[in-house]
């Protein structure tokens, strides 16, 4: 088999227009139009406006390629388009060959009839997607979310390219995948099939392949398995049949641990067609060995929803994860690289990808088996009613399809899920309860893909819908069965300690709002633009009124803030305060709360928006909060009206032997009460070390300047701490911590050394460049220096340690009313 990669050496017009762009695939009309310097960037001031004039209108692409004399030979030829974006006819030679109108289709198109020697040229005519879904909602309008174009539903692109309450309305169009031809004789692999029985030290791995064809040839297969270490075992098939079965008995198994839990061993599998010595086809997998379950049994709470792991109950933790590019060719690998390595640093074991865009790249799961995150996959359907014709039926059909073969073999993919929200909307969401609505939902989410998993990848778990208590609309929002999306923190406006009255079985959805920093900020305004409620920032806030639900928040909980800068740093620090509540929250109830996966993990474009790592990859107080929240062994304060527990919560599959440390501390820090515990922290398991009563010390005034630091040390090192204050921030008295900074360096690191001289918290560090430090946002005590550093393998190699010097800036909570350091000159650096 030959293959061509047909990326290269198109050309991109408007259908009737006649002024051609050069392009190389991946590309979108936008993208092209944007490099071309035809259009302005949409993520500019209001200029997303001007995009939807873009995707009014039809495009061609084209590709003009040469067939050489004895190239036609082959017995086929077919074209491979990976991905189309979306509405599209394809045409070879003149001749229609195709026509999509799924993006998560991939496309196999077979041409020999239509190739010829010398000159060919290939066409792809793509339709304005807003016109279709626009007669579509005509003829059948269904419910859905208001804030993406009416109509959306009806075409299987990716539902927020026509808006979200965080992304634009960007709806491009384009070919968003490979193109490649490829051409064979005889025969050659169709599909490749890996299961996995795992048994008392050792693990059958089960190959099933299918080839094209019956045809008899004196063909062979061989299939090797490779284990990490490079051994290798190889089994070869003579006097082939269409489905072959290979197995394969690996003895003492290197498994797959999610991160957090062990290493992420990869096996190697590779499949070859063979006529003689020539290889005629080869597909290569990498595979972990692992078993993942979801327990979803009934108990004393009411019924559970837990990841089951090797044979072990893992709370799973991570947040959701959305399309990284409004514009989509613009994602890369190392783009995506650095978020899934952001969230291992972050402590995450799972990221969902949320069904409201699209599935994402093979490179996007290889990260997750290298790095051990689990995906929970969402099927692409969201908050929205879908009908199903015969076409649509078939359409979606073959997608679920196409996407769980490609997907299915990696260690990574933990569970399929049928859709995002739906079956919640539409019990409770006020839409009109449609008896052929319900029906048609359940026929496509409770047993159309539900049998397409059981057939194509029998062991993986489905879920038919995220939030459930199991499906049939029986209580879709049941707080103690199944998984739940709580958003009446934030949605509901109710204040953070709401959290605490749930004790959800698995939350794979809540969320808070923040802006991002000043940096992005400056990336999409003018000066003048940068006041939260200008029409500007209003047109990157996407969710209604949330400016204004920020500020409710910020008047609850802090002061107001002295400038706009200073707006933006507060509203991060209540997002992270928020999201630390509730998953402190769930992780002191480990056994009955199995997961947490905050909304969400980042952003399409620059926007005021529930992330933790914005557009340009800068991460908010929240991603460093969920480091520490994060972390597998966990030392939490619970302040209560009368008492505060102290609780150590351990991941591990091993025990922990610690001590914790609680001093009772004045706005100086100086020492009222203390004491310390030793407790050994059994695995898996959240312990309340001690209950501290401290109703006769903290009389009202007190409460407003005194804090709990908790010292957490596991074989007696320090590990972490944390502190926690009886008062909101805003009535807190806290004193001007004169902060100071001292840069160092060695081989290694840069090394930064923050000291306070009165209790303060939230100290954050601004660098330029943008680096990740080890920690960021942090409370310090009066006199207690902390050092955070730097890898020097993530700076840019002309950075100075007086570039850094120079660069620093500080800030803390006391500076959200007060000048901060920087302009008060008070740093005395070095
Ligand atoms: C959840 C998600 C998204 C949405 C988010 C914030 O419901 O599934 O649809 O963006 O909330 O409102």
């Amino acid at each position: 088999m030959k293959k061509l990669n047909f990326n290269q050496g198109w050309k991109m017009k408007e259908l009737s227009g006649n002024a051609w762009y050069p392009v190389t695939l991946p590309a979108s009309v936008m993208n092209t139009l944007l490099d071309a310097e035809v259009i302005d960037d949409p993520f500019y001031r209001d200029n997303e406006e001007k995009a939807l004039e873009v995707a009014q209108k039809d495009y061609i692409f084209q590709k003009e390629f040469e067939i050489k004399k004895g190239e036609l030979e082959y017995d086929h030829f077919e074209f491979i388009f990976h991905g189309v974006d979306t509405i599209a006819d394809i045409f070879l030679n003149g001749h229609k060959i195709s026509n999509t109108d799924n993006m998560h289709r991939i496309f196999e198109i077979s041409v020999k009839d239509y190739l010829k020697e010398g000159t060919n040229i290939l066409k792809v005519i793509l339709y304005s997607p807003i016109r279709y879904i626009e007669s579509m909602h005509e003829k059948d309008p269904l419910a859905g979310v208001d804030h993406a174009i009416q109509g959306y539903q009806h075409l299987r692109k990716s539902h927020s390219m026509f808006g979200w309450d965080w992304g634009p309305k960007i709806p491009d169009l384009g070919i968003w995948r490979d193109v490649e031809l490829v051409m064979w004789n005889d025969n050659r692999i169709d599909d490749v099939y890996i299961a996995q029985n795992h048994e008392e030290n050792h693990v059958q791995l089960d190959v099933k392949v299918t080839l094209h064809n019956q045809k008899n040839t004196n063909l062979r297969l061989s299939a090797k398995v490779i284990s990490p270490g490079g051994i290798e075992e190889e089994q070869v098939i003579n006097q082939l049949n269409q489905l072959e079965h290979l197995s394969f008995l690996i003895q003492d198994p290197q498994l797959w641990w999610p991160a957090g839990y062990g290493e992420q061993p990869l096996y190697k599998v590779e499949i070859s067609l063979l006529n003689g010595e020539k290889q005629l086809d080869r597909k290569n997998y990498t595979v972990g060995l692992r078993t993942i379950e979801v327990k979803h049994e009934k108990d004393k709470w009411g019924k559970s929803f837990e990841f089951v792991v090797n044979g072990y109950p893992i709370f799973m933790k991570g947040a959701n994860y959305i399309p990284e590019d409004s514009l989509l060719p613009r994602t890369t690998k190392a783009r995506t690289e650095q978020l899934i390595k952001d969230c291992k640093a972050a402590n995450f074991n799972m990221i969902r990808v949320w069904g409201g865009g699209h599935y994402p790249e093979d490179y996007f799961y290889d990260l997750c088996d290298q790095h051990g995150l689990i995906v929970w996959q969402d099927f692409m359907f969201a908050c929205s009613v879908y009908r199903l014709t015969e076409h649509f039926t078939q359409n979606v059909q073959n997608e679920a399809i196409d996407q769980i073969k490609r997907i299915r073999h990696h260690a990574s993919l933990g569970i399929w899920c049928g859709n995002n929200e739906v079956e919640e909307a539409m019990e409770h969401w006020g839409w009109p309860k449609k008896a052929e609505w319900r029906r048609d939902y359940i026929k496509l989410f409770e047993i159309m893909l539900p049998e397409v998993v059981m057939e194509y990848d029998p062991q993986t778990f489905y879920w038919s819908s995220s939030p459930s208590s199991g499906g049939g609309f029986d209580e879709p929002k049941n707080p103690d069965i199944g998984d739940v999306h709580y958003w009446e923190v934030w949605h509901g406006q109710k204040p953070f300690n709401e959290y605490r009255n749930y004790y959800f079985r698995f939350c794979s959805e809540f969320g808070f709002q923040s802006f991002p920093s000043l940096k992005t900020i400056e990336s999409f305004t003018e000066p003048g633009d940068r006041n939260i409620f200008s029409r500007i920032m209003e047109k990157h806030q996407k969710n209604d009124d949330a400016n204004g639900k920020i500020l409710y928040y910020l008047s609850e909980n802090f002061l107001y803030p002295k400038d706009f800068d200073t707006l933006l740093y507060t509203s991060q620090l209540l997002q992270a305060e928020a999201i630390k509540y509730g998953v402190e929250h769930w992780r002191r109830n480990l056994g009955r709360c199995m997961g947490s996966l905050y909304w969400q993990l980042n952003d399409c474009w620059p926007v005021a928006s529930w992330s933790s790592i914005d557009y340009f990859g800068r991460w908010k107080a929240l991603h460093y909060f969920a480091r520490k929240f994060y972390d597998p062994v966990l030392v939490s304060l619970e302040e209560g009206e009368k008492n505060t527990n102290i609780y150590v919560t351990n991941d591990h599959l091993t025990e922990v032997k610690c001590r914790v440390e609680w001093k009772l501390r004045n706005n100086k820090s100086v020492i009222l009460e203390h004491g310390d515990v030793e407790t050994v922290i059994p695995s898996l398991t959240a312990v309340n070390c001690q209950e501290l009563d401290f109703s006769s010390v903290l009389t009202a005034e007190r409460k407003r300047n005194c804090y709990l630091e908790a010292i957490l040390y596991i074989n007696e090192e320090w590990y972490s701490s944390t502190t926690v204050i009886f008062t909101k921030a805003k009535h807190f008295e806290f004193l001007n911590p004169h902060l100071t900074s001292h840069v160092s360096e060695n081989n290694e690191q840069i090394m930064i050394e923050i000291l306070a001289n009165a209790y303060t918290k939230y100290v954050e560090i601004q660098l330029d460049p943008d680096v990740i430090l080890s920690d960021n946002y942090f409370d310090l005590s009066a006199n207690e220096p902390k050092i955070v550093t730097i890898d020097k393998s993530v700076l840019p190699e002309t950075i100075t340690l007086k570039d850094i010097e120079e660069s620093l800036k500080l800030r803390s909570v006391y500076h959200i009313t007060h000048e901060s350091q920087l302009e008060t000159a008070d740093i005395s650096n070095g």
